[in-house]
Formats: structure tokens, sequence, C-alpha cells
């Protein structure tokens, strides 16, 4: 194993550790204050502020400037005799390269929540490890023409709620400083496939449109995939991840997905070596989506791909609509 590979399973790793068993944060475990939440989802909201706590220190000891916006999240109280919609926050985490030009900005994102039945290692431990490597590995000080934004947004599973406030919150020309968006949720899928988002419009299923530029992601992608003796398939945008903002914001999107709980087709296993008749993620929302439901392989190749896309927008927009194209 290269140095590079053992420090990628660490990195992994420790943030797997860190979502799962919840010590990665320093100091006691708060407990809840008067009147505040109890139990679960006491229990759930401090491994949520671990989880963010852990990124940013790790991120700030890497040299980058790190930034933590809070995000309200409406939703049913626990309280569901008395049906009473209570509300409650969570935070994205963001950290940008002091590096490059910050009027076109190559955002990389992964959702840092998981839904209460599960840890989520796979959906979506994997994306945020990988976001958390790339950014390690690229370093606050990368020699980038173009600044990269590397963003952990939180509450996907509640409606993308984490990135739609994200987007939400950014003004015109903000918006408009984003050259691409990258997103990585679930990519180590423990009966793999390989897509890679449908960003030039081929695929019957997408219901959202990808901007202008997104099929030159795609391409990028799928080329780097096929580099590495991987055939990838398209998936649709059909509003199911954190691009889904980006997409309705008219921003280039792109990025790659291991699948969820369909079955892996007897074509597609022939393809990739899988199981057919099985999930590509048996585990997808559930209990056993532990650092047992990963896929290693699947998780080095798709790091790979990001990775390169990251690195090879970061150097050159590569034919994308350039500032002065954009809003
Ligand atoms: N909504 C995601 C899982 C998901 C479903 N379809 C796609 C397509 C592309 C990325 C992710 C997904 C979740 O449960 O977090
Ligand atoms: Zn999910
Ligand atoms: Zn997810």
């Amino acid at each position: 194993m290269s140095v590079g590979r053992r420090r990628g399973a660490q990195v992994i790793a420790s943030v797997m550790a860190c979502l799962v068993l919840a010590g990665c944060a320093s100091g006691p475990p708060r407990s809840p204050s008067g009147g505040g939440p109890t139990g679960d989802r006491a229990l759930a909201e401090r491994l949520a502020d671990q989880s963010v706590d852990y990124l940013a220190d790790t991120l700030r000891r890497a040299g980058f400037r790190v930034e933590t916006p809070t995000v309200a999240v409406s939703s049913e109280s626990g309280d569901e005799d008395e049906g009473t919609v209570g509300s409650r926050t969570t935070r994205n985490v963001i950290a940008q390269t002091d590096s490059g030009r910050t009027d076109e900005v190559v955002l990389s994102g992964a959702h840092l929540d998981s839904v209460a039945e599960g840890p989520g290692i796979n959906d979506d431990g994997s994306g945020v490890a990988a976001n958390l490597e790339i950014a390690l590995r690229l370093g606050a000080d990368a020699p980038v023409t173009n600044a990269v934004r590397f963003v952990w947004f939180g509450a996907e599973e509640e409606g993308l709620v984490g990135s739609q406030e994200y987007v939400q919150g950014l003004s015109d020309g903000q918006r408009g400083d984003i050259a691409l968006m990258l997103n990585s949720d679930m990519i180590a899928s423990p009966n793999a496939g390989y897509f890679v988002y449908d960003g030039d419009g081929s695929d019957p299923g997408s219901t959202e449109e990808a901007a202008a530029g997104s099929g030159t992601i795609e391409r990028l992608l799928v080329d780097r995939l096929a580099s590495l003796g991987v055939p990838a398939q398209p998936t649709p945008f059909n509003g199911d991840s954190d691009y889904s903002p980006f997409v309705d914001a008219g921003i280039p999107t792109g990025g790659v997905f291991t699948g969820d709980a369909p079955s892996m087709t007897p074509e597609q296993a022939s393809l990739w070596g899988g199981r057919p008749g099985v999930p590509f993620d048996v585990c997808y929302h559930q209990a056993c989506d532990t650092t047992s439901n990963i896929d290693r392989v699947a998780y080095e190749r798709m790091l790979n791909a990001l990775a390169y896309g990251v690195g090879a927008f970061a150097a050159d927009l590569n034919g994308l609509p350039p500032r002065a194209e954009r809003s």
C-alpha cells in the first residue's frame, strides 16, 4: 500500500469513526439544557455538532479559513402526540483555498447528515470523507488558477435544506462567481454502480435541465473513470441530492454516485463485476449503513475521479462558461 493510499484510508477511517462513534470532538459531551431536546434527538444533535467541529478543526489545522453558518431546519417536532411543528438548526461547513480566482470558483460538496435510522457511512460518510481528503491533499495555498470551495451541507436528508439555504443566501454576484458544482453523495456503495450525473441531458430520467457546461463535466468524469478501466453510466438529475439547488440556479453541475436502493441489472453486473438482482446499497437508509457497508475499491475510484475533476477545473475551466457569460 502506498503512503497516499494509507493516508486516504486513515482519513476515511477517522471521519467515519467520528461520525459513528462521536469521539472526534474534544471536551466532555454537552448535556441538553433545560427545555432543549432530549433522548435520541439530543444525541443526534450532539453528533451533528461534533461532526461539524471535527471537520472545521481539521480544515483549520490544514490552514483553511472555515465558516460554519447556522441554517434553520423546520420539521415535525419529536412531540408527535401534539403534532406540533418544531424547529432546530444545522450548520454548513465551508472552506476555500486562499489561492485562485474568486470569481471562477470550483465548488465541491457533500452532505454531512444521515437519516435517523443509521450512521450513514456510505450515505454520506463516503462523500464527506472524499471532500475532506481532496481538500487536505490540495491544501489551502494550492497553486490553482481558480479557487476551490469545499462545502459540507447539513440536513440534506430533510429536503436539501443546507444546500438550498446556501444557494438562496448568495447574492447574484456570488452565485455568478461559482463556475461549477461537483457533488459527492454515496460513492462507496457495497454493490457499486459507476454513475456520473447526466450533464448533457441524454438520460430520459432527467427531470432537471442542467446548465450549459454540465455536459463538459460529465465527459471529464466519464473519461477519467474510463482511464481507470471503469465504464460509467449516466444518472439523472431529478432533485435527489444537493446538486439540485445549483442546477436550479443555472450553475454547471456534475458528480458521481454508486447507487442506492434499486438493484443492479444483469447487464450492469457483467459490466462492473457486481451481484445482479442485489441493491447497489442494501443498507440504504438503514442501521446497517456502517463502516462494513463500504466498497473501498469503488470509493477510491470515485475519489480519484472527483479529485481529478476538482484539480482539472481548478487549473482551467476546460470550456465551461467564463465569468463574463454567467449572470
Ligand atoms: N437522495 C440521496 C440518495 C440519492 C438518490 N438518488 C441519487 C442520485 C444522485 C445522488 C444521490 C442520490 C440521499 O439519500 O442522500
Ligand atoms: Zn440518504
Ligand atoms: Zn445522501
